[in-house]
C-alpha cells in the first residue's frame, strides 16, 4: 500500500503569453490529478497567472505536506520560462523535492526537457494512470523501469521508458474542480465565463503544423455522454457557459446528434463554444445545424487556414475551396455565427496565396454579415509537427535546450523558410488584417482609440479588397491599443 497520507502533490500552472486575454481554468493540471486525487492523495493547485504571491504559497505548502512532489505543466513557447523559473525557485527552496514536468512540450520532447538540471521526471502524454504509478513508485522506492509514460534521470543518464497506451476516457472521473476557485476563472475575455469541457481527446486529421500528428495521432477517443452531461451541469452550476475543449468536437454528424438530443432531453440551457472543421459543415444536413444552433451554439470557429487550395493540400488541411464557401453559406442559412481563422507564412506560400486568403476572407464576410474575420496569424512552427520534422531532415537546427523554445511562441514566427524582409511584410499585412474583425473594438475603453479602429476599419478592408500592403500607419494604432488593452 502507498503511504498515501504522506504525500502531497502540489500542481503549478506557470503564466502563459496570454492571460490578459484568456484566462482559463487549468483543465490539464485539473484532469492529470483527478486519478491520484480519487486514489486519496493530498492534492494542492497553485496557479501562477492569478496567485501574485505565488512564490509564499508554494512554500507554504511544501512546508505543510510532508512529502512534497511539485507538477508543472507546460506548453512550447513563453510558458516554459515561467515554468523553469518556479522549479529552480522549488530546487532552491529544497533540492531534495521532486519535480515532475508534463503537459504537451514535454510529452513531445521528454528528452530535451530532462536535460535541465531541475526537472526529476517527465510524464508522456496522458497524465491520470502515469501520475499515480509514479507517485506509488516513488513512495516505495519502487523500480522505475517498469513505470510505462515516464521519462527520469538514472545516474546521469537519461532514461526514456515504454509509452503507456493512451487513456480510457471511459474510465474519465469527476474532475476536482474543489481543488480551484473556479470563479476566478474567466476563460476569453471576448465571451467572459467559459467553464471547459473536454467530451474527446486526440484528431484523426493529419494537419501537417499541428501538434496531433506528432502525438495524438490515431488517439481519438470519445468520453461516455453521461459523463459529458455530468460535466457540463457542472458548468452551470457556476453560471458559466460551455466551451467544448476538443480539438475534434464536430466529428460524427449522428453523435452530434445523438449530443444535441442529450442535452435538450436533461432540459440544459446555455450557450456552447467549439471549433469546426469545414468539411464537416459542408457535408452536414442543413437541419442538424439548425439542431446544434438550437441547442446553444450560436457561434462556432473555424479553422480555415488559407485561400490557396495549393497551400492546403500542402500542409493537409483536408478540406476545399468549394466546401469552405459551401459550409459558409450553410452557416448563414442555419444563423450560426462562425468564427474563421487564417494563417500565412506557410513553406512554398508566394504572395500571390496570400493574396488568394485575404481576397477568400473578404468573400466570406461579403457572402456572411454574421461571420467575424480573426485577423491573419504566421504559422508558428511546433516541436513534433509533420512540418518540424519535415524540416529537420533539411538540416534545419532543432532548438537544444528547453530554454530555447521560450522564443518559440506565435508572436514570433521562427520558420527559416522567410527571410527577415517576408517576415517584415506578412507582420504588417497581418496587422492590416487585423483591423477587418468588428469585435477588436468591443473591449476598448478609450473612445477616441475605438473611433479610430472603427474608421480604421474602411481603410483595411479598401487595402485588403485591392490589395495594398505598404506604408503601413495602423501599426502605431494596433500599438495603441495594445497598451489600452494593458490598462
Ligand atoms: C485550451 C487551449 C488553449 C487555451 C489555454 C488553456 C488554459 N487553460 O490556459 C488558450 C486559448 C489560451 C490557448 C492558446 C494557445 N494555444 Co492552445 N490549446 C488548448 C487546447 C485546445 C486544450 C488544452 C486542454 O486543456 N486540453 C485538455 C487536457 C485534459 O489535456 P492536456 O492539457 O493535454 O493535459 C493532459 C496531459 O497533457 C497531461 N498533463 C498536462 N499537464 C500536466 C502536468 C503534469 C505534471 C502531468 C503529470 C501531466 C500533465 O495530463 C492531462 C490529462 O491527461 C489544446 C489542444 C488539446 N486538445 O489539448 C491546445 C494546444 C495546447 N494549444 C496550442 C497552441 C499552439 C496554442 C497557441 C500558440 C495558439 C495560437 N496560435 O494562438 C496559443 C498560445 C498559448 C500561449 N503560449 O499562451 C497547441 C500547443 C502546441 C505546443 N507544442 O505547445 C495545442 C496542443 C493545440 C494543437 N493541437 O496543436 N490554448
Ligand atoms: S488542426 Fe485540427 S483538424 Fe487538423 S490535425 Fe489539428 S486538431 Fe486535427
Amino acid at each position: 500500500m502507498p503511504k498515501k497520507e504522506l504525500t502531497t502533490l502540489i500542481a503549478v500552472y506557470p503564466k502563459t503569453l496570454l492571460q490578459k486575454i484568456f484566462l482559463g481554468v487549468p483543465v490539464g493540471l485539473l484532469y492529470a490529478v483527478s486519478l491520484a486525487y480519487n486514489k486519496g492523495y493530498k492534492v494542492k493547485i497553485i496557479d501562477q497567472r492569478i496567485d501574485k504571491f505565488w512564490k509564499e504559497s508554494l512554500k507554504k505548502a511544501i512546508k505543510d505536506a510532508h512529502q512534497p512532489r511539485i507538477l508543472i505543466t507546460t506548453m512550447t513557447g513563453l510558458q516554459i520560462k515561467f515554468a523553469l523559473e518556479i522549479a529552480r525557485f522549488v530546487k532552491k527552496t529544497n533540492k531534495r523535492i521532486t519535480i515532475i514536468f508534463g503537459g504537451i512540450h514535454p510529452s513531445v520532447l521528454p528528452y530535451e526537457t530532462l536535460k535541465n538540471k531541475n526537472i526529476d521526471f517527465v510524464v508522456i502524454g496522458d497524465g491520470e494512470e502515469t501520475l499515480v504509478e509514479l507517485t506509488e513508485t516513488l513512495d516505495v522506492d519502487g523500480d522505475l523501469s517498469k513505470v510505462k509514460g515516464i521519462g527520469y534521470k538514472k545516474d546521469n543518464e537519461i532514461i526514456i521508458n515504454e509509452r503507456r497506451n493512451p487513456f480510457d476516457l471511459n474510465k474519465t472521473l469527476k474532475v476536482p474542480y474543489e481543488l480551484i476557485d473556479v470563479n476566478q476563472y474567466t476563460g476569453a475575455i471576448e465571451e467572459k465565463d467559459e467553464f471547459p469541457v473536454v467530451t474527446g481527446r486526440g484528431c484523426v486529421y493529419n494537419c501537417a503544423f499541428c501538434t496531433n500528428t506528432a502525438f495524438k495521432k490515431n488517439n481519438f477517443r470519445k468520453v461516455p455522454l453521461n459523463i459529458i452531461i455530468e460535466n457540463i451541469k457542472k458548468g452551470l452550476e457556476f453560471k458559466m457557459k460551455i466551451s467544448i475543449l476538443d480539438d475534434l468536437f464536430f466529428y460524427d454528424e449522428k453523435e452530434i446528434i445523438k449530443f444535441c438530443d442529450e442535452v435538450e432531453k436533461e432540459g440544459i440551457k446555455t450557450e456552447f463554444f467549439a471549433n469546426s472543421r469545414m468539411d464537416f459543415i459542408a457535408k452536414s444536413e442543413i437541419q442538424t445545424l439548425k439542431k446544434i444552433k438550437k441547442t446553444g451554439f450560436k457561434r462556432i470557429y473555424v479553422g480555415i487556414e488559407s485561400g490557396s487550395q495549393r497551400i492546403l493540400d500542402s500542409v493537409g488541411k483536408g478540406i476545399t475551396i468549394n466546401q469552405i464557401l459551401q459550409g459558409n453559406r450553410k452557416l448563414k442559412k442555419a444563423k450560426i455565427k462562425p468564427s474563421y481563422s487564417f494563417m500565412v507564412g506557410f513553406p512554398t506560400e508566394t504572395f500571390d496565396d496570400v493574396k488568394k486568403t485575404i481576397s477568400l476572407m473578404i468573400r466570406l464576410k461579403d457572402e456572411n454579415p454574421q461571420a467575424t474575420i480573426l485577423g491573419l496569424k504566421i504559422l508558428s512552427l511546433y516541436p513534433g509537427t509533420t512540418l518540424f520534422e519535415e524540416l529537420k531532415k533539411t538540416g534545419y537546427e532543432v532548438p537544444k535546450k528547453l530554454e530555447d523554445w521560450i522564443y518559440f511562441d506565435y508572436m514570433e514566427p521562427h520558420n527559416p523558410w522567410l527571410t527577415g524582409k517576408d517576415k517584415k511584410k506578412l507582420q504588417r499585412i497581418c496587422l492590416i488584417t487585423y483591423f477587418l474583425n468588428e469585435g477588436i473594438q468591443k473591449h476598448l475603453k478609450n473612445r477616441f482609440v475605438k473611433f479610430l479602429v472603427e474608421k480604421y476599419r474602411f481603410v483595411a478592408d479598401f487595402r485588403c479588397r485591392h490589395h495594398i500592403y505598404y506604408f503601413a500607419p495602423e501599426i502605431a494604432l494596433f500599438k495603441q491599443i495594445k497598451s489600452m488593452q494593458k490598462e
